[in-house]
């Protein structure tokens, strides 16, 4: 980590060319840490900004998996979760401790991250290009909103932030 002081406050570097950004509350103190994913070795690269930027690596993934954070066990500290496009399937590693595999959504799908709906904290949603559907995994149950706009890709990969167009 590189640290710089300007006028302005202080800057930080975290990361490498490649790595992709995800910005999640690791240690459950309600603001964003530093956590970035690397996939040519699929370590994600975490900075506990509340204790000094302590240092945290944690492997989860494979190099062509798609990276997104959530807290699925509600402890309030971000869970590591990848999404393996070749299966269209989540597949988490929770901030308490454990494993889990979430089918939801099939090869082919565009899967988008972040909380969809109104009525559960965590989503799991896929865009299905085949039939321009959006699929949403809710805690009240699945929503289906059919000719959806395509999410927009960002940084290079089809993991977006939500809404889709056509769910509000
Ligand atoms: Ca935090
Ligand atoms: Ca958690």
């Amino acid at each position: 980590m590189l640290r710089s002081t300007t006028g302005l406050g202080v800057v930080y570097s975290w990361g490498l060319p490649g790595d992709m950004p995800l910005p999640a509350d690791i240690n459950g103190d309600g603001w964003a840490d530093p956590v970035v994913w690397r996939p040519v070795n699929s370590v994600w690269y975490m900075l506990d900004a509340r204790s000094g930027y302590e240092f945290i690596a944690s492997q989860w993934g494979f190099s062509s998996d798609l990276p997104r954070t959530a807290d699925l066990d509600r402890d309030g500290r971000a869970d590591t979760i990848v999404w393996r496009p070749s299966e269209g399937i989540w597949y988490t590693k929770r901030s308490g401790g454990g494993v889990g595999v979430i089918g939801y959504g099939g090869p082919g799908d565009i899967p988008v991250s972040g909380r969809i709906s109104s009525v559960s904290s965590e989503d799991f949603a896929v865009f299905r290009p085949g039939n321009q559907s959006a699929y949403i995994r809710t805690e009240a149950g699945e929503q289906i909103t059919k000719d959806a706009s395509p999410p927009i890709p960002s940084s290079g990969l089809q993991v977006i932030t939500p809404p889709f167009k056509a769910i509000q």
